[in-house]
């Protein structure tokens, strides 16, 4: 909200784009967001990605109310909800949701509805505990990025050679950013207020 309200205030055409799980949406500070942003008219996109669980727990287990978008309307706000799942359609939303921040100072809530294929962390394992094997295994088919790779070359606008120049060129910009890191030294301590408080 701080980002959002200093672009208003200092006239910037930006839009702040706010992610967050869908385990998010119960806690006090989703809410008093959603309500300045609509108050204050800020341009702001909240994205709730709803991949069904907050680390082990199924939203039905959590939440009273499983279309998440709905929170928008105690706050007298735009909303909607999108197949996260499919890459087109959530450019699209986002295309509108972004032109409402620009054009009408107006904030959205857009719930994209996903699906986690890992654990939540390195602790967690991917199916076995809270989910099964068959479940996580169906989900996979609806992954976004094999799915739009798929139609691009179905299209013709892609080809594997295209595809395998571009996994070489992302593997070596993560080892240089890993490299990058590595070699640098540690930031001073003093950097922890670096952009924290006005100066
Ligand atoms: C402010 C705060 N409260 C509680 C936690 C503990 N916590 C860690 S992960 C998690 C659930 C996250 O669920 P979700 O955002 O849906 O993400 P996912 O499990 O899908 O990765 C909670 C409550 C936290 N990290 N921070």
């Amino acid at each position: 909200m701080g980002a959002a309200f200093a672009s208003k205030y200092l006239k910037q055409p930006r839009v702040t784009l706010c992610f967050f799980g869908e385990a998010a949406v119960n806690i006090g500070s989703f809410h008093e967001s959603l309500n300045l942003a609509a108050l204050w008219k800020l341009p702001v996109v909240f994205i709730c990605e709803n991949n069904r669980f907050g680390m082990g727990t199924p939203i039905e287990r959590a939440s009273s109310l499983y279309d998440l978008s709905q929170k928008a309307c105690a706050y007298n706000m735009a909303r909607t909800w999108v197949d996260g799942m499919d890459v087109l359609a959530v450019r699209e939303t986002m295309q509108e949701a972004v032109d409402r921040a620009r054009k009408e100072n107006a904030p959205t809530l857009i719930e994209a509805r996903t699906y986690r294929f890992m654990g939540h962390s390195m602790s967690d394992p991917s199916h076995g505990h809270y989910r099964t094997k068959a479940e996580v295994e169906e989900q996979r088919r609806h992954d976004p990025i094999k799915n739009l790779t798929v139609a691009l070359e179905t299209l013709g606008i892609i080809n594997q050679e295209y595809l395998d120049e571009l996994d070489q060129k992302i593997r070596d910009a993560v080892e240089e950013a890993v490299a990058f890191a590595e070699r640098s030294p540690e930031p001073e301590p003093q950097e922890l207020y670096t952009d924290i408080y006005a100066e």
